[in-house]
């Protein structure tokens, strides 16, 4: 039940409701190397298959949640600012209203979860809704924040990718009703997420391989579909959708392999196999999803080109226009230097293997 439903207004002056409780946490972006693309339960935000990520350094979102309780029998919407300005998000109500459900069905002492709202005050450092993984690390941040707000402790908090009590499945429950790729952004490095959406695992830390993340941005605007709208469409129309279920585990468990022995040649191939099978389904789907612009052929061909030239260099696309080349950080300049050459190119971000979620620590404001 989404409990904002029921809320009929919101108290013009935040001092008719009392505070409950407020913490702060941030969350890094991801990118999946292998794909999520499809949903076994829609409902429950449940994914039909697995994926591995890769979580990223400086690109994330960092979020305040404080809960309010209203002080008359009037209840009130969750508010959402982002980056300075008010919105409505479907995603961030979603996740609230499953903490008051959650927090109701833990008897916590709030009780009267329906008398209970959250301002949300949310800054991104990545730009929102482009393809780029915003609401990755947005939920990632939001769940986490909204989580100990209520006092509840952060189950990362002793071994913060190993860990994995009933207390964590709980948040990773949460985080996913929000986005189905935030729960990656909880750890960081290289992440496997299991087709259950709740079991994962870090295959390795940030600091462990170095790698390189080059993100070719082709066009920083917001998407045309949204993923959730996307996925759907895709499991309903495409042909092809059956094929990319059935073939999809024995990708990913190939590219934990190739991260086991640091074959990024392994897994840039698998990557790249990922990518345009991921794409083909959409591209298959009624009508047609079709996130990739000529740009992004373009740089494609740059990186076919920087392979055959020696240098190790993989791409990969998600639900937008953009290209990200994984690669070694000694190679970064080759790479930037050939994507320099690409008309039309908006620009290209470096980014590295960044670290797990945190909350942070902030003064009484
Ligand atoms: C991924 N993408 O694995 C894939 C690759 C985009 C292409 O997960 O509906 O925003 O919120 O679960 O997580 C983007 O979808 O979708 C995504 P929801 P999400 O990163």
């Amino acid at each position: 039940m989404s409990l904002s439903s029921t809320h009929d207004s919101i108290p013009n002056d935040l001092e008719q409701a009392a505070v409950l409780g407020r913490a702060k946490a941030k969350a890094n972006v991801n990118i999946a190397l292998i794909k999520y693309w499809g949903k076994a339960d829609s409902e429950e935000n449940l994914p039909a298959v697995g994926s591995l990520s890769l979580t990223l350094d400086e690109w994330g979102s960092e979020t305040r949640v404080t809960w309010y309780k209203s002080m008359s029998n009037g209840c009130a919407d969750h508010r959402f600012i982002l980056n300075g300005r008010e919105r409505i998000d479907t995603k961030v109500n979603r996740l609230l209203d499953r903490l008051l459900v959650l927090a109701e069905q833990h008897n916590h002492t709030w009780a009267k979860p329906k008398q209970v709202w959250a301002k949300v005050e949310s800054t991104n450092t990545v730009p929102t809704a482009s393809g780029l993984a915003s609401s990755a690390s947005g939920m990632a941040a939001l769940g986490l924040a909204s989580w100990s707000a209520l006092a509840w402790s952060n189950p990362f908090e002793t071994d913060p990718n190993k860990a994995f009590s009933p207390k964590s499945e709980h948040l990773v429950d949460l985080v996913r009703i929000g986005s189905g790729s935030a729960v990656r952004s909880l750890l960081g490095g290289l992440v496997r997420l299991e087709r259950d959406g709740k079991r994962m695992k870090q295959l390795r830390p940030a600091t462990d391989w170095p790698l390189a993340l080059v993100v070719a941005v082709v066009d920083p605007g917001p998407k045309s579909v949204s993923s959730r709208e996307g996925m759907e469409r895709t499991r309903q129309t495409s042909p092809y959708y059956q094929a990319w279920i059935e073939s999809h585990e024995a990708d990913l468990n190939a590219a934990e392999e190739a991260v086991k022995q640091k074959n990024l040649s392994r897994l840039g191939e698998l990557m790249e196999h990922s990518t345009f099978k991921m794409h083909s389904v959409m591209w298959a789907a009624q009508p047609p999803l079709r996130y990739l612009k000529a740009t992004s052929f373009m740089v494609l061909d740059r990186v076919e080109q920087l392979r055959q030239t020696g240098v190790e260099a993989w791409a990969t696309m998600d639900a937008g226009p953009h290209v990200k080349v994984l690669c070694r950080h000694e190679e970064v300049q080759k790479v930037l230097e050939s994507l320099k050459k690409v008309e039309g190119l908006h620009s290209c971000i470096v980014r590295y293997p960044g670290q797990a979620a945190q909350v942070l620590v902030e003064g009484d404001k």
